[in-house]
């Protein structure tokens, strides 16, 4: 029974080793329901504070775009995900990243990127992330590259080991000055906006975005969340608005904004989130407030900067985020998944 394609290093592909056919290892390991192997390997880094873990082994993720074999992982092996990225392995605030070959022969990878809740449509942080894990592995050199996400493909700039230039997918702002009525707070008045992930960004609110205010930003947040929810505003297509990001003067004058952002599995991003900056530069260019070239440095919770810009798409519907920002390696393991273990497909929820 095949049960996970393990992407080796014995070949001359140097992103999937194994060519075009990559070398299958057949787990005799079937447990409880699932084809998770015994053995993970994985490289962890954090993005400006923010984690991603790089999955080097792949579940059989199907055939097709890359959207169709995010389904078919959500569908077939989402206990992939909490296994890997949930408690007692993980934790809430780390993204995780499954590295795919790519459906276009001329790009470097596919990516599907998750979290403790489910799957992300593309993630700044995690590719700035998957960018330096690729260069740690010497599986990409400085250079440009192409990756395929489900929601279109991101052209990366490797700069040195720990430095990335990511140039997004389309961002553009749905809907200007929504008000939502939240429990306990009153109104709350934000721009919808998509920037790979969709996001409501909330400018007009009591709190300083200190990082010693964490549990009441967090309360706030999701408390917007919830209420977007109620009243019925999502982004295009019915889809769920499912990152709550808040902005504020800089704290540092070399800085144009501080953001709080608030993830779906509601953990806050440590990063100044690079779909979050995406959606900001998109509302800021929609209202003329920053000018295709111009540098825009967005500071997160913890003080860390992505540098952003932007240019118009050329069909007019909206910005092209570019985004620059470090990556550190911080461990390469292999997580374990005893057969005994209670606990090897994550605590439960
Ligand atoms: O950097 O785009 C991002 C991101 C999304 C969720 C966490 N980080």
């Amino acid at each position: 029974m095949q049960s996970c394609i393990f992407i080796t290093e014995r070949n001359n592909c140097p992103i999937f080793p194994g060519g075009e056919n990559p070398r299958i290892h057949w787990f005799q390991t079937r447990m409880a329901n699932t084809d998770l192997p015994i053995r993970l390997p994985v490289v962890d880094s954090h993005t400006a504070g923010e984690p991603t873990r790089c999955v080097l082994a792949l579940p059989d993720s199907g055939v097709g775009s890359v959207a169709q074999r995010l389904d078919h992982l959500r569908t077939r092996h989402d206990a992939w995900r909490r296994a890997i990225l949930c408690e007692p392995r993980g934790s809430d605030v780390v993204v995780g990243a499954y590295l795919l070959p790519p459906e276009d022969k001329s790009h470097a990878a596919a990516v599907v990127f998750f979290n403790n809740t489910g799957y992300l449509g593309m993630c700044g942080h995690g590719m700035i992330g998957l960018a330096v894990t690729l260069a740690h592995l010497r599986r990409i050199q400085p250079g440009k590259h192409r990756l395929e996400t489900p929601v279109g493909v991101v052209d990366i700039l490797l700069h040195s080991p720990n430095r990335v230039t990511i140039r997004n997918v389309l961002a553009y702002r749905l809907r200007a000055a929504v008000t939502v009525l939240v429990p306990g707070y009153g109104p709350v008045t934000g721009d919808v906006a998509w920037g790979g992930n969709w996001f409501f960004l909330v400018g007009s609110h009591p709190f300083p975005l200190d990082i010693r205010q964490v549990e009441p930003l967090t309360a706030f947040t999701w408390a917007v969340r919830q209420a977007l929810t109620a009243a019925g505003v999502t982004g295009t297509n019915d889809a769920e608005i499912d990152h709550i990001e808040l902005y504020t003067a800089a704290h540092e004058p070399a800085n144009h904004s501080r953001n709080f952002v608030l993830c779906p599995g509601k953990a806050y991003d440590r990063s100044p989130c690079g779909t979050g900056t995406s959606a900001k530069m998109a509302c800021l260019a929609a209202d003329g407030h920053l000018a295709p070239g111009q540098p825009w440095r967005q500071e997160g919770i913890l003080g860390t900067v992505f540098e952003g810009s932007f240019k118009w798409a050329q069909d007019g519907t909206g910005i092209i985020p570019t985004i620059t920002g470090s990556a550190y390696i911080t461990a390469e393991s292999t997580l374990l998944f005893d057969p005994a273990d209670p606990f090897r497909l994550g605590v439960p929820e």
